[in-house]
């Protein structure tokens, strides 16, 4: 813990980021949204500033995604963005699309430039990568399908349930209603998003029309517990505590 602070310290110094590149599960989708087209994901852990994250809604075929469908990126922005932010895209499907924290745009891939997200059969991925067809970490998915027919999680190390959530089939609109608050750690919450029973929300098309819902965006958080620099401030105490009573009693 110490030693990480100071290393956290020195790479602050030093103008690179003290915060490790995500890895899968890392972050979670908390709303999908077929009617607005529109999402939103939790981080369970910070995002570094300038943090690149692509999301799909091809077809990863266990090597390569498909064509027909669409690529985004977003990119987190001049600044970490804290654990238990949710961030939500408004319009995913817009030529200019909407973040509420970051910046989402359209990738351009040849035969891929339908952007819209389908009531049935979608699957979402979002995942890092050289480029947005060129995957190198799988952060997270979401399916209103089934990941083995529209979008399935061969070699991207995601697992179903775990970090790759399935929607009852043909959701239009879902969320996550779970708790926000009350863990000690943001990791807890995995298994709670992780869980669809945690989900409300309506499947089959036609209305209601969730086109203008909104979902929550209420960021999660996590019951106090004591900072690294205290506790090695304390342990640091303590050590100088000994100290002297080790030379007073050597006198
Ligand atoms: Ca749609
Ligand atoms: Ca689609
Ligand atoms: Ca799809």
């Amino acid at each position: 813990m110490i030693r990480k602070s100071i290393l956290a310290l020195l790479l602050a110094a030093s103008g690179v980021s003290a915060h490790a590149a995500l890895t899968t599960g890392d972050i979670a989708f908390t709303s999908f949204n077929a009617d607005e087209d529109g999402l939103s994901f939790v981080a369970f852990t910070t995002i570094a500033a300038n943090t690149t994250i692509y999301f799909g809604d091809n077809e990863w075929t266990g090597a390569a995604f498909n064509t027909g469908e669409s690529f985004s990126k977003w990119v987190s922005g001049t600044n970490d963005i804290a654990a238990g932010t949710v961030v939500r895209f408004a319009a995913y499907d817009v030529a200019t699309p909407n973040a509420s924290v970051g910046t989402l745009s359209r990738e351009t891939v040849a035969s891929s430039a339908n952007w819209g997200i389908s009531n049935s059969g979608e699957t979402i991925y979002a995942y890092l990568g050289s480029s947005a067809t060129a995957p190198t970490t799988f952060l997270a998915a979401i399916t209103n399908g089934t990941f083995a027919a529209h979008g399935p999680l061969d070699n991207t190390g995601l697992t179903a349930g775990v970090n790759a959530t399935t929607l009852p089939n043909s959701s239009d609109f879902y969320q996550y209603n779970g708790p926000r608050s009350g863990a000690s750690s943001f990791a807890e919450y995995k298994t709670t998003v992780a869980d669809i029973a945690n989900w409300t929300g309506h499947n089959g098309s036609g209305n209601p029309d969730f086109a203008l819902t909104v979902p929550d965006t209420t960021a999660f958080s996590v019951t106090a517990v004591p900072e690294p620099d205290k506790y090695a401030m304390f342990l640091a105490g303590l050590g100088l505590m000994g100290f002297i009573a080790r030379r007073r009693s050597s006198r």
